[in-house]
């Protein structure tokens, strides 16, 4: 099957199903090629200068990701009916046409939207950047667009650009902004293209004739033009850029004149998912984490903290702190970073239950960030989880049973071992590949010594009798 077609099928398949988030697109469902004609900044630049632009956001693991736009008007209801799936694909999923949902600008007056409070929130969670939807599937442009009038200055109440508050506030209050583009779908320009859902009409699978042209048009009127917006209007902003779901149409040829944009901005770091072939600098794994991270490339799972991005106003279906810190944990140890979606309101409120957790992580991260922000994935592996011999998963392939006792991350001197179920009396490894030269918890702020006792290779650790943290407790291993 190729790859577009896989894609749809996905999608159409998630949709049916019903599940709670739309198709787990990522890179490796993409088809990427070695050679590209016009060669981006990973084709060209040395193993040294990578390290260098990655340097900033291998060290941040933990990033907040925004998905806000028209879509939180309806909030997951159309002509009185709750639409299914995701909140920002509801103009697809409910097949509204072209003129009545670029109406929704109309009302789309954000007065409650307060750049410092949604940059002081992602600081209070420990985050160290912010991805935030520009322009997402529903072609609404949440910035100052003058290629384009469909944006929040020109076509709201609004008359605001609250994408350059957001950057001002982050270069305020330092921390890294991003911009998240859907370059290849645009549901409200003719010729952007289109994944299916419902009934929709092949090729383009377009439920509106207002929306049939030629994608490359498309490209040139609309989407080229923005992103060169994006890449010029905001200082040193975006650090980021983050496509989203290439189709067939972004052939090699076109996904090059963006990448030759692209190439303009020398520190930029972009995702798997441009199209054409292109591989990017990271992994994108959506909505669950991979058994074992990628080793040898940076990756960033993305993921909802309800079942949506998009605000819906009845997903209740809030993640627990518990469930959330155990990601962010589990994605550490296997090198991985975190993006973590919000989906404010229409009036531009983030939801209480999102703010709550998120804070709650910070507490956290504020006593054991040590553990997490610029390590290295586990020296050990199996404590992890490992892949049945008799289960299969989805995909007919060996299913991975996970196992949540333990993680592990590492420093050049340290051993992070975050202890989920807390062992009676001490903490055992067979073998541990450094020599130990002591232990504590690092919540106790006095750094007691543990006792450690070596046999062989392998450790046990003497602990106190109860967790220090219910959620996680940080043992550290100092090594040399
Ligand atoms: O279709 C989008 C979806 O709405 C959301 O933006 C996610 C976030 O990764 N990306 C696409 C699905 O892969």
């Amino acid at each position: 099957m190729k790859t577009s077609k896989l894609i749809a099928a996905l999608a159409a398949l998630t949709v049916a199903a019903g599940t709670a988030a739309f198709a787990q697109v990522q890179g490796e469902h993409y088809k990427m090629s070695e050679t590209h004609r016009v060669p981006a900044i990973q084709d060209t630049e040395t193993p040294a200068q990578r390290d260098a632009r990655m340097a900033w956001w291998r060290e941040a693991r933990f990033g907040m990701f925004i998905h806000w736009g028209l879509y939180s008007i309806p909030a997951g209801t159309w002509n009185g009916k709750q639409i299914p799936g995701i909140g920002e694909w509801i103009m697809n999923t409910a097949s509204i046409p072209v003129a009545d949902y670029k109406a929704l600008a109309k009302q789309f007056n954000p007065t409650a939207y307060s750049a410092h409070d949604i940059v002081a929130l992602a600081k209070s969670a420990g985050m160290k950047y912010i991805v935030i939807t520009s322009k997402h599937h529903d072609g609404f442009a949440m910035f100052d667009s003058k290629a384009d009038p469909f944006n929040i200055v020109d076509a709201t109440p609004y008359h605001r650009d609250p994408i350059r508050e957001l950057a001002e506030e982050c270069r305020k209050q330092g921390i890294k902004l991003g911009f998240y583009y859907s370059q290849d779908q645009d549901w409200t320009a003719p010729g952007g293209a289109a994944y299916k859902t419902g009934n929709h009409d092949r090729p383009n699978h377009h439920w509106d004739p207002a929306q049939d042209g030629n994608f490359a048009d498309y490209l040139h009127k609309k989407a080229i033009p923005q992103l060169k917006e994006l890449l010029t209007n905001y200082g040193d902003f975006p650090a980021v850029i983050w496509f989203d779901t290439p189709t067939a149409d972004m052939t090699p040829e076109l996904a090059g004149e963006i990448v030759a944009l692209l190439n303009q901005h020398p520190n930029l770091i972009w995702n798997n998912r441009l199209g054409g072939g292109y591989k990017g600098d990271t992994e994108t794994p959506e909505q669950f984490i991979p058994a074992r991270g990628y080793p040898g490339r940076d990756w960033e799972a993305c993921m909802t903290i309800n079942d949506t991005w998009g605000y819906k106003s009845y997903d209740l279906n809030f993640k627990s702190t518990q469930t959330l810190l155990r990601n962010l944990i589990d994605i550490s140890s296997k090198g991985g970073n975190y993006l973590l979606n919000i989906g404010p309101d229409s009036k531009g409120n983030v939801p209480p239950a999102e703010v709550e957790r998120l804070q709650q992580m910070g507490q956290w991260l504020a006593v054991n960030g040590e553990a997490i922000y610029g390590t290295q994935a586990t020296l050990f592996g199996d404590e992890a989880g490992s892949f049945s011999t008799t289960e299969k998963d989805k995909n007919g392939k060996p299913k991975f049973i996970p196992k949540w006792d333990w993680r592990s991350t590492t420093a050049p001197d340290k051993i992070y071992v975050e202890l989920f179920t807390w062992p009676k009396g001490s903490f055992h490894l067979d073998s541990v590949p450094r020599n130990v030269t002591g232990a504590y918890l690092l919540a106790d702020k006095s750094h007691a010594p543990l006792k450690v006792t070596k046999s062989g290779s392998g450790i046990d650790v003497a602990l106190p009798g109860h967790a220090l943290d219910p959620i996680a407790t940080v043992l550290v291993l100092t090594t040399n």
